[in-house]
C-alpha cells in the first residue's frame, strides 16, 4: 500500500484531489462518486475525533439514504467530532486503486479512511454485508476485529441490518441497536478516552451498544423519542450527480418493528 500520510490527521487537503487520485478519476465511470464537493457538505479541517461514514453501496445508493444524513448533520453541526463520507467503489474503480495501491479515501477531506477514529456503517439489508468487507479490504483496514490494533478505527455498524447482527459479528468492533441521534454524543466522548482498549470500554457502556465479547445481556433497542420536537435534516448533502431517490426527503413520521437479539419491552 502506497502511504500518504495526510499533514495533520484529520485536515483538508489543499490539493484537492490529490495528484495520484486524479489520475485514477480520469479512468473511472463517473468520477464524482468519489469527489464529494456537493452542497452542503461539511469541512471541519483538524477537529477529532474523525469519524467516516459508510453506506456499503455504490455513491448513487448511498446518497439516497436520509438516515447517514442525520447521522452525518447530527455529528458535524451537534459535536466537535468531523464526520465524512465514503461509499463502497465501483468495480472500476476498486481495480484501480488495488493496482495503485491507494487507500479507500474520504470525500470530505480525500485522506485515507483508515486514519480516522471510528467507521461507522449503515447496514440497510443483508445484502450489502460483503460489500463492507470489500470496503474495509480497500481502505487496509484489517477485516477481522480480534485483528485490528491501536492505529485502526473502531468499526461500528448501525442501521436496519442489525436486527441480528451475528454473521457480521467477526468483522465489527461493535454494534448499535436502534436510533441513534439521542446518542451520538456519548458515543463521541467515549472516543476522547485514551487508547483502543478504553475507547472500547467507554463505548461498550453506551446505551444500545452490543460489542461481542464485551456488553453482557440482552441490549436495548434505542427509540429516539424526540422526533416530533426535532427540526428535520434542514441542510442535507445534495449530489451533482443523478441518485437513486433524485428528489429531496423528509421524514414525516417513523417506526420500527425488527427485533431478533434484542429486547423488545421497554425499549429506550
Ligand atoms: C430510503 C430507502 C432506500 C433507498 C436509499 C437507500 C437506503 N436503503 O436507504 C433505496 C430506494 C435506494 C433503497 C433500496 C433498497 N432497499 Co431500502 N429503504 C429505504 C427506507 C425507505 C428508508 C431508510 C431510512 O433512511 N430510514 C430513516 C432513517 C432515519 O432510519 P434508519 O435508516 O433506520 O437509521 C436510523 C438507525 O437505523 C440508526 N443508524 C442508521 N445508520 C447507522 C449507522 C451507525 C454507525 C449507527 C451507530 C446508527 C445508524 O440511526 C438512524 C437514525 O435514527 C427503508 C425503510 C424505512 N422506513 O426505514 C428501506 C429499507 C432500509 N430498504 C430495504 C430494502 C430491502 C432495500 C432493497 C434491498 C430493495 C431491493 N429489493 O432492491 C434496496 C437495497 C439498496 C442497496 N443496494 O443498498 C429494507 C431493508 C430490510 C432488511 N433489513 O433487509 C427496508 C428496511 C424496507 C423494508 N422494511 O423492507 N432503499
Amino acid at each position: 500500500m502506497t502511504a500518504h500520510a495526510p499533514d495533520s490527521p484529520g485536515s483538508f487537503s489543499e490539493g484537492y484531489p490529490r495528484s495520484e487520485l486524479a489520475r485514477l478519476l480520469a479512468r473511472v465511470t463517473r468520477p464524482g462518486r468519489y469527489t464529494g464537493g456537493e452542497f452542503n457538505v461539511r469541512h471541519k479541517p483538524g477537529a477529532r475525533p474523525r469519524i467516516v461514514l459508510s453506506y456499503p453501496d455504490v455513491y448513487e445508493i448511498g446518497i439516497s439514504n436520509p438516515g447517514l444524513q442525520i447521522l452525518y448533520s447530527v455529528l458535524n453541526d451537534d459535536t466537535p467530532a468531523a464526520a465524512e463520507r465514503a461509499y463502497c467503489p465501483w468495480p472500476d474503480m476498486a481495480g484501480l486503486m488495488r493496482a495503485a495501491g491507494e487507500r479507500l479515501w474520504t470525500l470530505e477531506s480525500m485522506e485515507p479512511v483508515d486514519g480516522c477514529d471510528l467507521w461507522g456503517f449503515t447496514l440497510p439489508h443483508e445484502l450489502t454485508y460483503t460489500n463492507v468487507l470489500e470496503m474495509l479490504d480497500l481502505a487496509g483496514v484489517p477485516l477481522r476485529a480480534a485483528e485490528r490494533g491501536e492505529e485502526d478505527p473502531i468499526v461500528l455498524g448501525g442501521g436496519p441490518a442489525v436486527a441480528d447482527p451475528w454473521p457480521l459479528a467477526p468483522f465489527f468492533d461493535a454494534f448499535f441497536i436502534g436510533e441513534v441521534e439521542h446518542r451520538l454524543a456519548a458515543i463521541v466522548e467515549a472516543l476522547e478516552a485514551p487508547g483502543r482498549s478504553a475507547r472500547l470500554s467507554a463505548l461498550a457502556e453506551v446505551p444500545g451498544v452490543w460489542m461481542p465479547g464485551r456488553t453482557e445481556g440482552p441490549v436495548r433497542r434505542q427509540v429516539f423519542t424526540a422526533f416530533s420536537s426535532t427540526p428535520p435534516v434542514l441542510r442535507p448533502v445534495v449530489p451533482v450527480l443523478e441518485a437513486v431517490h433524485d428528489r429531496a426527503v423528509v421524514e414525516v413520521m417513523r417506526g420500527f418493528h425488527v427485533a431478533a437479539l434484542v429486547k423488545e419491552e421497554g425499549a429506550e
